[in-house]
This record gives C-alpha cells, structure tokens and sequence, in this order.
C-alpha cells in the first residue's frame, strides 16, 4: 500500500479506518483461495496483481481521467448498455458488492432479509469504503429485482442514481417499452458528458464491447477442454475483474491468456486431473470477492468449468451486430442484444432452463450446482423449474442458497462433497 494510495483515498472521501480493515482481511483470503493454487497460467500474474492493488492503480487511472474531464459510470448489472456509455466517452465500471464485510454497515439501514449483493453494495457507499463508487459520477441502477430496485432510491440520497427501467416480459410491447429506455439513457450519458452521440461513436462503443465479449467468449470456450487448461476460480476471477478494467487492457490480457491456455489444451497440460468432476454454476452472480462455492468445490476436488450467469455466460454471450448505419439502428440492435439476457427477473424465462442444459452438454459437466444468494427471490423460485428439467434431462443437481459470510462453510463442504461422490460413483 503506498503513500500515494491514501493520498488519493483521503481525497476520494475513504473512511480509511473502515477501507484499512477491509484490505486487511482481502489480502490473506487472496492467499488462501488463489495464490495457494498450483501450476496456474503465468497470464493470471497480471490478475494477481490487479487483486493485490485492488484500490490503487484502477482508481488512479480513472481519477485522471475525472480530473481531465471524463466522466466515470458506476454499474450493478449486465442490464446496463456499456457501449453507449464508451460512445459517449464515458468510463462505465461495474460495481463489486461481493463483500461481507460492508453488509452489517448496510442493514443498519435495509431490512436483514434482503439478498447479501444489495446489502454489500449499498453499504460500500454508506461507509464510504469503496473508491470506484466515489470515482464515479453517476451510478445506474435498473429495476431487475424489487430489492435493488428499492435499494436505489435511498441509494440515491447519498449519490447521483440514474435508473433504467428493465422490462419484466419479452413481448412486444416491452421491447418497445425497453428500446425506449435504451433511448432515454443515451440522452442521459450525452447530457452527463456534454457528448452528442453519432453513428461513428456508437460503432466504436459497440466494437470495444463485442470485443470484450469476444475475447471472454475465447477465454471460457477453452474450459470445454478435459482436463481443463484453467480453474474454475482464476476463470471467475478473469470475468469479474473485466467489469472494471480497461476495455482494450482487458482485451489484450484475456487474448494472452487464451494463447497460453492454447499451449496448454495442446500440451494435454490440465489444472486438475481429466477424471475430476466437472460442474457447471448456475444462478446468481458472484461479485469479487465472492469466491465462497467455487473455493469449496474445488477444494473438493472439483473443477468448475462453466458460469451459467453473470459474472459468466450472460456477461458475454450475444455480440451487437456492428452493421447499423444510423444511430437508430444501432440503440435498437443494442437494445434487442441486452433484451435477450436470460435473467431469472424476466417471466417467464425458459431460455435461461435451455441454456443450462445446452452448456451443461458443451462443457461436458458432470453435474450442475444451482447457485442462489440468500433472499433471492428470482433465482430460488427460478430453481424449482431449472432442477426439474434436469432431472428430465438426467443431469444431477444441487442446490445451493448461501450468503458472504463463512458460517455455513462446513455445511456447504458437507453437502459439496456428497455430491461430488455421488458424481464419481
Ligand atoms: S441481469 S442476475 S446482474 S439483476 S441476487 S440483486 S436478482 S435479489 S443480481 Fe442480477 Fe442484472 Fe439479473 Fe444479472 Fe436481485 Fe437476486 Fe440479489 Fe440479484
């Protein structure tokens, strides 16, 4: 940690006492979840790096560009079109909220039985412990789940909250209510920038997110491979970490990465043994530093070889077609790619039962552990119909409901490991 890091903490408004114990209690976790790992690709020193400076060149890098104008766009969800925000010559940065450690601050506030992603990001900004949120000028929420929905009103009374509604069917009628939307927040980040969007501009947001998309569709492709040339937890940590970092940074490591695992998946060189189970999470997303299931999968002599979600497959899955010639053309075909995120919010969403099982048969997995945050609504309710059609398609499941914290660890081992039995039997 360097002198200039709490200079630049200090000036963010950081209640250093709270940030100090927070880093305090990462870096060790870091350690014991990742860095004890063997034979990992040398690409992952990059990622190693960014986790040990996790609140220092990032938050440099974008207060530069705040100083020199620039406006930086706080995210929670995949729901948020990226491309508008890189055509307006905006910086967007997906928000963690991964951490146990802001969730007692935030239920002084929110009801306890709210899922632990809304608490640990309301209450990084109610304890002033996160710099990327106070780097940034705007937050934009969306209406996906009633609790982040609500979150983002009080949200608002500590920090600019622009909120996107996202439909909650796929008919017509809401994907002219969403390309609406899609509409109102491009005059948004033009009024937020002072940018008027163009054609050229929009092309070139939508070039650099299907980039990004590209080069993480590359990325995970390669975990269909047996053994798997990558664990499942330095993969999570790729995909987390693209929510914030540089997009053409981001591209270029990501492609490394993949070249080596080429050599790798050539090699016939695997992280884990070719017979080791093979799982496919589904669910909820996991914000960094949520690497609670995959630490106790893979500690069980798992390999984790797909994410069905967004910190996953529904981050980059579906480029923008790069063809529009009007700005029209391009916000409807961003908007039309966006609407097509499988997301438990959306009713219904069978897509999301089809996905699991088409990706469970791509990255040939063993079995698939359905992932829901505690309180979440939309995934356990979802989970009742993704494990019936499992089982109709005979593939074994678990489910899973856990929160950030490590009381249930041992349960969940317990659980993780019979599973893992039952799969190797
Ligand atoms: S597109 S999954 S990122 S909403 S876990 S806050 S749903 S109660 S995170 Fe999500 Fe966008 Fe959907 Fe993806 Fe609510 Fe559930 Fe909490 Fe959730």
């Amino acid at each position: 940690m360097t002198t200039d890091n709490r200079e630049l903490w200090t000036e963010l408004g950081i209640d250093l006492r709270r940030h100090d114990a927070l880093l305090e209690g990462l870096s060790p976790a870091f350690g014991q979840v990742y860095l004890a790992q063997q034979d990992r690709p040398q690409g992952m020193a990059f990622y190693d790096a960014v986790v040990g400076d996790i609140h220092g060149i990032r938050v440099h890098e974008l207060r530069d560009f705040a100083r020199d104008g620039g406006k930086v766009v706080a995210t929670y969800c995949v729901f948020v079109p990226e491309e508008i925000v890189l055509a307006a010559g905006a910086v967007p940065v997906g928000l963690c909220g991964g951490a146990q450690f802001s969730v007692p601050l935030a239920e002084e506030v929110l009801p306890r039985n709210t899922c632990p992603l809304i608490k640990s990001s309301f209450g990084f900004k109610l304890g002033r412990i996160c710099p990327y949120v106070q780097t940034s000028h705007l937050i934009v929420g969306e209406t996906t789940c009633d609790g982040k929905k609500k979150m983002f009103e009080l949200l608002g009374q500590y920090h600019p909250v622009y909120v996107l509604e996202v439909p909650h069917k796929k008919t017509a009628l809401s994907r002219d209510l969403w390309r609406g939307e899609v509409r109102a927040f491009a005059g948004q980040m033009e009024r937020l920038t002072g940018t008027s969007l163009t054609p050229e501009r929009m092309a070139r947001g939508i070039a650099l997110a299907n980039a990004r998309r590209r080069a993480l569709q590359r990325l995970h492709a390669l975990r269909r491979h047996r053994p798997v040339p990558i664990s499942g937890k330095d993969a999570l940590l790729v995909t987390q970490v693209a929510f914030y970092d540089d997009v053409e940074r981001c591209v270029q490591q990501v492609n490394a990465l993949s070249y080596e695992l080429d050599e790798r998946v050539a090699a016939g060189n695997g992280v884990f043994p070719a017979k080791a189970p093979r799982i496919l999470v589904a669910g909820s997303p996991m914000a960094i530093p949520n690497w609670k299931l995959h630490h106790v999968l893979e500690s069980a002599g798992a390999a984790v070889v797909c994410e069905e979600s967004c910190t996953g497959t529904r981050y980059f899955s579906g480029l923008v077609p790069e063809d529009g010639a009007t700005l029209d053309a391009q916000l409807n075909a961003i908007a039309d790619r966006y609407l097509n995120i499988h997301c438990a919010c959306f009713t219904p969403n069978e897509e999301r039962i089809g996905d699991i099982i088409s990706l469970a048969h791509e990255y040939e997995a063993d079995g698939v552990v359905h992932y829901n945050l505690q309180f979440c609504q939309p995934y356990a309710n979802e989970a009742v119909k993704v494990e019936r059609a499992l089982s109709a398609a005979r593939i074994p499941v678990l489910r899973v409901e856990t929160d950030y914290g490590g009381e249930d660890s041992g349960q969940l081992r317990t659980r993780v490991e019979a599973f893992l039995e039952m799969l190797r039997e």
